[in-house]
């Protein structure tokens, strides 16, 4: 293996494993947050930021999507949002003297624990191979390189133009304006690795890519369902939402490999008296315990279960809304009643009694949302899975009626906004006719690259030049070792960032780390203070103005940085790049052109500190599809992932811990599911264990199952016992990545299937250090 590919393990402190018995949420949460402030030394300033944060005339949560309530309180944070925030505001610094003390080889051999650790990145640095090190640049040096280098290119197309979901409106827009006058639509993004089953699988269901409720809804459904979504570590503020549904009574369903503890008992941090008296919340009425995969087989027993009774004369299905509105309940019907209640149980793992029961739940409650996350969009079907749930939501009429919906919970704070405005490798015709008519240029119309298109461009050589705005690509892309191998090809990496990740080190002949101001700074321009606007996942836009002082003289804007670059990549460019350098309204005031529809008057309505809503047809019961209906979408079968013919196939999910921003880790422990000090574990059924003869602490190798000729193992993992169902394990991205293929993904989306990774244990050859079990 490709020594830059092996995991770096990092022991900082007594591997332990030890069952978590508290409520989830409550004074651990409590504690974690001022830890994290102590551990980052922004106790006070960390303090005053989590004031500002999500309240009017504040900024947005770097974390998660999650909206904010209609009824604010005065501290609007989670454990993790505070997290977030003491990593972005620590006083740790990355400096020329660093990078002076290391070679990036040396770099290398560092965790990405430790290299977060380090620090906030504070000035422009580019790659010198002669002394394998980064050295300084000039910013204009550095736009020049950029230009120089994109300029040289042979087609636009050898370029790919990475966005991450924090990117904020104003800034994404200007993105996917300069690169398609610079000729190209390869816009991968972090959502083509998240949401984009929900982008794609949607639109030919209802007719938009996104969500449909809004956070009232909350307080009128009559049930909920949250389907592979752990939100007491991924939205935590949305535990609020779920504590309150429990205290009026409301049914909540849970489904989900991993008995998730939040989801189980949660105390809420922000509740004094429950904190107070040790109290907290029973939040589930069942817990369906399914199999990896196994969701498509319980939707289809839910309908199937609605269609029997339908067939007995009772009240299932909305018949009103599903004439009026829909197509395609007939095709539906015939499909759903051709599968057997024995296929059913047998590839879900649950009891056709349980999928009655929450089928019952369904058919009884007037108004349910339906929540998910990556436990249903990371599967080879992923799309096609989401169009089933669906269906689900219509046969009741679930759509635009208050406290019914489809909830999609997005991940980073603006990645379904940076859509919206334009970062999209599918452009629509129509949109590339509104970016032609308000700017002057004619835009490419061929379709560009997603995030597996664009290793696959950088594999074979036909990329050259890779531009990450944010995120850490490299690190959250599958196939580790290929990947990393790809981009080493490339002729110019370039990485606008406010943290070292790996992605900076896994560079090409050329590379340049540009650091920014973060969301929780101050934006200061010619034109005095600005500020920038954010959708989150229930498409409320709203500004987010930074609190602080940025973290030094020489970090930049990030709408700047993509002006200069335009400035010295497009000279003959007739848009005013130099003007929105300073002044964002101007900014807003073409995102208004572009989309009159939803974004007139935007700058008006950004007077409003509580923002706007964003128009989502579904919610008015209007649907944008070509036969102007919902659909009813078929999907034969029960199998939402390849069948792979091995017995010893066990399917691998790779889910977050409670101490990491996905790439991001915040330390190596996992308090809910009782983890210490190690990231290097495997989640498995006991049965599954003795079957293959192991152990709590038992040390083993994973390794694909895979016919394509590349070998894809991961040595050193610890073998933790766990509550998961047959056939299925579970273990940490991004660690195990180089055990998800490139081939491995959704076909309409491009989402790679990382929650059913094939693999079987294979014997270890490390041997690692043992880990403590306690009771
Ligand atoms: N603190 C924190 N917050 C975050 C993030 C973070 O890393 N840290 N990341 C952000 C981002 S970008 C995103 S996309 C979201 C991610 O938030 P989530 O969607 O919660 O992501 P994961 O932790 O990857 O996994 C979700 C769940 O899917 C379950 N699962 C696995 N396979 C299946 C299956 O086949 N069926 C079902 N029903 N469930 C399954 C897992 O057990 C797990 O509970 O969170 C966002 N918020
Ligand atoms: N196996 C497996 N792979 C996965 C997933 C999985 O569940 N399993 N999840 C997928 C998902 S859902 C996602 S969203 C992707 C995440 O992919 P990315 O969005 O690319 O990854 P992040 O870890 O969120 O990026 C972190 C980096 O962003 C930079 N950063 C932070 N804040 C800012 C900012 O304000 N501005 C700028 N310019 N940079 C900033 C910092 O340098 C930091 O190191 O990973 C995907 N990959
Ligand atoms: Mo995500």
């Amino acid at each position: 293996m490709n020594d830059r590919v092996k995991i770096v393990k990092v022991r900082d402190g007594k591997p332990e494993v030890k069952p978590y018995h508290h409520p989830a949420g409550g004074w651990g949460a409590a504690g974690a947050t001022a830890k994290v402030l102590m551990e980052q030394s922004v106790l006070v300033k960390g303090s005053r930021g989590l004031l500002a944060m999500n309240q009017p005339g504040g900024f947005k949560c770097p974390s998660c999507a999650f909206p904010d309530p209609d009824h604010r309180k005065t501290l609007e944070f989670c454990e993790n949002g505070a997290k977030a925030l003491a990593h972005e505001t620590t006083k740790a610094r990355v400096t020329r003297e660093f990078f002076a003390q290391y070679t990036v080889t040396e770099l290398l051999q560092q965790s990405d624990y430790w290299l977060e650790m380090q620090g906030r990145l504070t000035e422009p640095m580019r790659y010198d191979p002669a002394s394998d090190k980064y050295v300084p640049i000039a910013w204009d040096d550095a736009y020049a390189l950029i230009g120089a280098h994109l300029r040289a290119l042979s087609s636009p197309d050898e370029a790919e133009f990475y966005t991450s979901g924090r990117t904020a409106n104003e800034t994404a827009f200007l993105y996917s304006i300069m690169v398609r006058e610079f000729g190209t639509n390869n816009f991968p993004d972090c959502s083509n690795m998240c949401h984009e089953p929900t982008s794609r699988g949607l639109p030919p269901s209802i007719g938009i890519g996104k969500g449909t409720a809004v956070m009232a809804d909350f307080e009128h459904t009559e049930a909920l369902f949250i389907i592979g979504q752990n939100t007491g570590t991924n939205s935590p503020r949305m535990m609020t939402n779920l504590v309150e549904a429990r205290k009026r009574g409301i049914p909540i369903v849970l489904i989900n490999p991993m008995p998730e503890r939040a989801l189980v008992r949660f105390t809420e941090p922000q509740d004094i008296v429950q904190m107070a008296t040790f109290g907290s919340t029973r939040i589930n009425s069942e817990f369906v315990h399914v199999r990896i995969g196994g969701d498509l087989a319980i939707f289809k027993g839910m309908m199937r279960h609605l269609f029997e009774a339908d067939d007995r004369g009772e009240p299932a299905l909305d018949h009103a809304f599903i004439a009026e509105h829909t197509l395609g309940l007939e095709a539906l019907r015939a499909d759903v009643m051709s599968v057997s209640w024995a296929d059913i149980t047998r590839i879900s793992g649950i009891s056709e009694e349980q999928i009655r029961r929450i089928a019952e739940i369904y058919r009884k409650s007037n108004a349910t949302m339906i929540c998910y996350g990556m436990g249903l969009t990371q599967h080879q079907n992923g799309s096609k899975l989401l169009q089933q749930l669906s269906n689900l939501l219509l046969l009741r009429g679930n759509y635009g009626k208050p406290g019914a919906a489809i909830v999609p919970i997005r991940g980073h704070s603006n990645v379904q906004g940076d859509r919206t405005v334009g970062i999209d490798e599918k452009p629509t015709d129509a949109y590339l006719d509104r970016v032609r008519d308000v700017f002057g240029f004619e835009p490419p119309r061929t379709h560009g690259h997603h995030a597996v298109e664009a290793v696959d461009a950088m594999e074979n050589g036909t990329a050259k030049v890779f531009f990450g705005l944010g995120g850490n690509f490299i690190r959250a892309v599958p196939d580790t070792e290929r990947s990393y191998a790809a981009m080493a090809k490339l002729a110019l990496t370039v990485n606008v960032a406010t943290k070292l990740n790996r992605g900076h080190l896994i560079h090409g002949k050329d590379s340049l780390i540009l650091p920014v101001v973060a969301r929780s700074e101050i934006i200061r321009t010619a034109k005095g203070e600005q500020f920038v606007t954010i959708e989150d996942a229930m498409a409320n836009v709203t500004p987010s103005r930074g609190v602080f002082e940025p973290v030094g003289p020489d970090v930049r804007p990030e709408t700047e940085i993509i002006c200069r670059v335009a400035m010295a990549t497009l000279p003959g460019s007739k848009i005013p790049w130099a003007s929105y350098i300073d002044d964002y309204a101007l900014i807003r005031d073409r995102i208004a052109d572009v989309y009159p529809q939803i974004y007139a008057g935007f700058n008006a309505k950004m007077q409003d500190p509580r923002g706007f809503h964003l128009d989502v047809p579904p919610r008015r019961r209007v649907w944008k599809t070509p036969s102007g209906k919902a659909n009813f979408l078929v999907f034969p079968g029960l199998q939402v992932n390849d069948i792979v013919d091995d017995p010893q196939m066990l399917r691998l999910a790779t889910v977050r811990s409670h101490d990491q921003y996905n790439t991001t880790i915040y330390s190596n422990s996992d308090r809910y599911r009782g983890v210490y000090n190690d990231r290097l574990v495997v989640f498995m059924n006991a049965d599954d264990m003795t079957d293959r003869g192991l152990a709590n602490g038992s040390v083993i190798g994973l390794e694909t199952c895979s016919t394509d000729g590349h070998r894809r193992t991961v040595d050193g993992l610890t073998v933790v016992q766990y509550d998961m169902p047959r056939g299925a394990i579970a273990g940490y991205y991004p660690e195990l990545n180089p055990l998800l293929p490139l081939e491995f993904h959704d076909k309409i989306s491009g989402t790679p299937a990382a929650k059913a990774i094939p693999v079987k244990v294979v014997p270890s050859e490390a041997g690692a250090e043992r880990i403590r079990f306690a009771s």
